[in-house]
């Protein structure tokens, strides 16, 4: 598995429903440092197609779908459908990832381990696999 999929403590009665994410309850592993969510995504596009050096991800489809594609830069790849707001796919560092298909009411919330900064993303795939490699051989 490249990402983790973790399920999210629901509280529901007859009014709704709330979901809560905690740190330590879900063994995130990380701090939360900032969240933002991606809305109003056209059906075709296909967003993401980078990875991070660094950041850690928590990515909740809260309403709608949507599918993720992961690429560990080593061979393995894998394919996440998001459509449960209860449900939530860690995404480590140095995983490539795309999001496509996304419903019209897709709403993707994602919580991050870390402030936004540029330089943190590889946008290229070539050189995303040249990092994984020279990660492996620990240059
Ligand atoms: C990721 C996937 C799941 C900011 O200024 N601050 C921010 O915190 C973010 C996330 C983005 N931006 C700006 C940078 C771009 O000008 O918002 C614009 C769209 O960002 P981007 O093209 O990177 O969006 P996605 O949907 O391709 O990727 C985003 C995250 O950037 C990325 O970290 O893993 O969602």
């Amino acid at each position: 598995m490249i990402g983790r999929i973790i399920k999210l403590e629901k509280h529901s009665d007859a009014d709704g429903s709330l979901v809560v994410v905690e740190k330590n309850k879900e063994k995130i592993g990380f701090d939360i440092k900032r969240v933002y969510y991606i809305y109003n995504t056209k059906q075709l596009f296909v967003r993401g197609k980078h990875a991070h050096k660094q950041l850690k991800q928590i990515l909740i489809c809260v309403h709608g779908s949507c599918k993720i594609h992961l690429d560990n830069g080593r061979g393995e790849t894998e394919e996440v459908s998001l459509s449960t707001p209860d449900i939530g796919l860690i995404i480590e560092s140095n995983v490539w990832r795309e999001m496509y298909d996304f419903s019209y009411d897709c709403v993707l919330l994602v919580l991050a381990s870390m402030e936004y900064d540029e330089k943190d993303y590889i946008r290229d795939y070539a050189s995303f696999k040249k990092y994984v490699s020279s990660l492996q051989k620990g240059v």
